[in-house]
């Protein structure tokens, strides 16, 4: 019983062929007389058209067939009655008169319809992913990742880099998440940690003389999940040897060039635009900044200090900023969905939200009351706002008031219909010349803000001891619309400065030789200068596919809980392995 083609592979010019299909009974409609199945597989779907009184086995198969039954089926291509055509469907001119039907194997009734998936519970999706994988949209999605991961291999083929895989049983590689680690038996008290990212290898391998390097790498980082967030992941991974900044955009621009050329035929806009970090906080609150619209912000401290206005007077007086923007054509807004918005400002970490409405005879506003006509045109004129338009400010610290100006900004992209994923834009942006450090959550310590391998931009080195927060790093993003999709830098490659670095992030020498000693060795033994990036892949497939969640193009993602529930991993041991490990559970903590 040889499959002769695919279920979707079906036309007129078939008409008359004897064919055998194989694939999953899809639907199965009882029509008195004749019984139809619709047979699936990955390719579509073919209507079979079953004649009970033809024979006994036609007849029985023809009530015994369930939903996502495993059938072959052989039989002849036929014209479909005019009347009956199906124009939704490739296979829609045709059908398969079935000669005989086999049942291969038979399926319990399943617990969604596939058809239905989408709202169905996820962790029940997860569950039978099996079933879930069959629907025709998470088959698309699968595929366009394989089309995207060929492509990506294709081009960094043809640009020299070669594929090198690194280990996944390593030491931790610090990318500012916790480690997942691994017990080792052989050793006991001592951890395997899974690798944040190849970071550390890649670089050695730099050292290695491989020149130019690239992996598609799992990724391990136990952190708080969110929706673009996966406690394993997928980087698209590269290092290049004696490079620049230079040469690391236009490669990537031209590896995204191809890849969207090939995936999706679309051609993309090179160079890609470029702004640097204080540009995009700046003008749109956000180091990872949509460009797919406007809606900029402005610093109205000037305009507006000294009007009376004690908002926003005492956040000038207190080292604090004035910032705004043009919410256009929100004015219609009501008193509540202002008060809404105002509270959900708060939540940002605003302390208010301050409004005033552009109005054909002039302006609605609680607090314009406190403004004179100049200061009120020059606002106007500062934001460009036409009537109809609502401009909003935020009075507090810089980062408060980007920060919330910057959500404030993607809440009226989203309502204007610019933020659609399945939307047609695609706007790529580098962001250049991150800080080099940031304080930590409390405050108190000094953190990378990239990775501790991070080269200073050399202009900046003086101030690394007196002033490190001014040192800029010769790091940057792959910003798409309003998504990291990667980030990388220019590495540090000299022993003495990486030791440096390590100090000024209050890494102990000592501590510093436990960790990354073979690093630091490595640099001793003519290391080149290097850098590279790493492109989250999930991401750039969630993108491409118009996907809400990163787990619509994961084969078996883990749930937001950070539990697979078709394996039920995490497990538990038991106590013969755990003695093994000299591991002792304390399930008190
Ligand atoms: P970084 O930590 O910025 O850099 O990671 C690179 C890209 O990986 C993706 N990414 C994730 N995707 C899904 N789930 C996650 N939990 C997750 N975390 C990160 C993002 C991100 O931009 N070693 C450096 C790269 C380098 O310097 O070359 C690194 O890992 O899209
Ligand atoms: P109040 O004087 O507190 O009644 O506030 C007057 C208006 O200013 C209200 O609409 C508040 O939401 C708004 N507001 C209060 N604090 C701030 C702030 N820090 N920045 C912007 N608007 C504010």
């Amino acid at each position: 019983l040889k499959r002769t083609g695919y279920c979707g592979a079906w036309r007129k010019s078939h008409v008359g062929q004897t064919v055998t299909v194989a694939g999953w009974v899809h639907r199965r409609r009882d029509h008195g007389g004749l019984v139809f199945i619709d047979l699936r597989d990955y390719t579509g779907m073919i209507q079979i058209v079953i004649h009970p009184e033809a024979s006994a086995e036609l007849e029985s198969m023809a009530h015994a067939l369930r939903s996502e039954d495993v059938c072959a089926v052989t039989g002849v291509i036929e014209a479909r009655p005019q009347e009956t055509e199906n124009a939704n469907l490739p296979t829609g001119q045709v059908e398969l008169r079935a000669t005989s039907v086999h049942r291969l194997n038979a399926a319990k009734t399943p617990p969604f319809e596939l058809d239905e998936a989408d709202t169905v519970a996820e962790p029940v999706r997860l569950k039978y992913r099996y079933l879930d994988l069959r629907r025709p949209s998470m088959q698309t999605n699968l595929r366009l990742r394989h089309r995207v991961t060929t492509a990506i291999r294709d081009e960094l083929n043809r640009q020299g880099f070669i594929e090198i895989e690194t280990p996944m049983l390593t030491k931790s590689t610090p990318e500012g998440a916790r480690d997942y680690l691994v017990p080792s038996r052989i050793y006991p008290g001592r951890f395997f940690a899974l690798p944040q990212s190849p970071q550390l290898y890649k670089q050695i391998l730099m050292v290695a003389g491989c020149d130019r390097y690239y992996q598609i790498a799992r990724c391990f980082r136990d952190e708080d999940l969110r929706a673009d967030r996966q406690p394993e992941f997928t980087q698209v991974d590269l290092e290049l040897s004696f490079t620049d900044q230079e040469e690391i955009f236009s490669m990537m621009e031209g590896l995204m060039s191809r890849l969207f050329h090939d995936v999706v035929s679309r051609s993309l806009t090179t160079p890609f635009r470029r702004l640097t970090y204080q540009e995009a906080m700046n003008r749109y609150g956000s180091d990872k900044p949509d460009l797919r619209f406007g809606v900029e912000l402005h610093d109205v401290g000037p305009i507006v200090h000294g009007s009376g206005f004690t908002v926003f007077d005492r956040a000038l007086d207190q080292h604090g900023v004035v910032k705004g923007l043009n919410a256009t054509g929100f004015a219609k807004l009501s008193r509540r969905e202002l008060d809404e918005w105002t509270q959900e400002a708060i939540g940002w970490g605003a302390k208010g939200l301050a409004w005033i409405k552009v109005t054909a005879d002039g302006y609605e506003s609680p607090i314009a009351k406190f403004l004179s006509a100049d200061r009120l045109q020059r606002l106007r004129a500062a934001f460009d706002a036409e009537p109809g338009d609502l401009m909003l400010f935020v009075a507090d610290s810089e980062a408060v008031a980007l920060a919330v100006l910057g959500q404030l900004r993607l809440k009226v992209g989203a309502l204007l219909g610019k933020c659609d994923q399945s939307g047609g834009d695609m706007a790529f942006c580098w962001v250049t010349d991150f800080p080099l450090l940031a304080r930590d959550e409390d405050g108190k310590r000094l953190v990378a803000m990239h990775h501790p391998f991070t080269r200073p931009v050399e202009d900046d080195l003086q101030w690394l001891d007196s002033d490190p927060l001014r040192v800029r790093a010769q790091a940057y993003d792959l910003v798409l619309n309003g998504s990291e999709l990667g980030g990388g830098s220019l590495r540090i490659y000299q022993r003495e400065l990486q030791q440096r670095m390590f100090g000024v992030l209050g890494i102990s020498p000592e501590r510093a030789a436990e960790r990354f000693g073979f690093l630091l060795d490595a640099f001793e033994y003519g290391a080149p200068p290097h850098g590279g990036i790493a492109l989250g892949l999930d991401r750039l497939v969630m993108i491409l596919a118009g996907a809400e969640s990163l787990r619509e193009v994961i084969a078996f993602p883990k749930t937001q809980r950070a539990v697979c529930p078709l394996t039920d991993a995490p497990g538990e041991i038991d106590r013969q392995q755990l003695d093994e490990l000299h591991l002792k559970i304390d399930a008190a903590t």
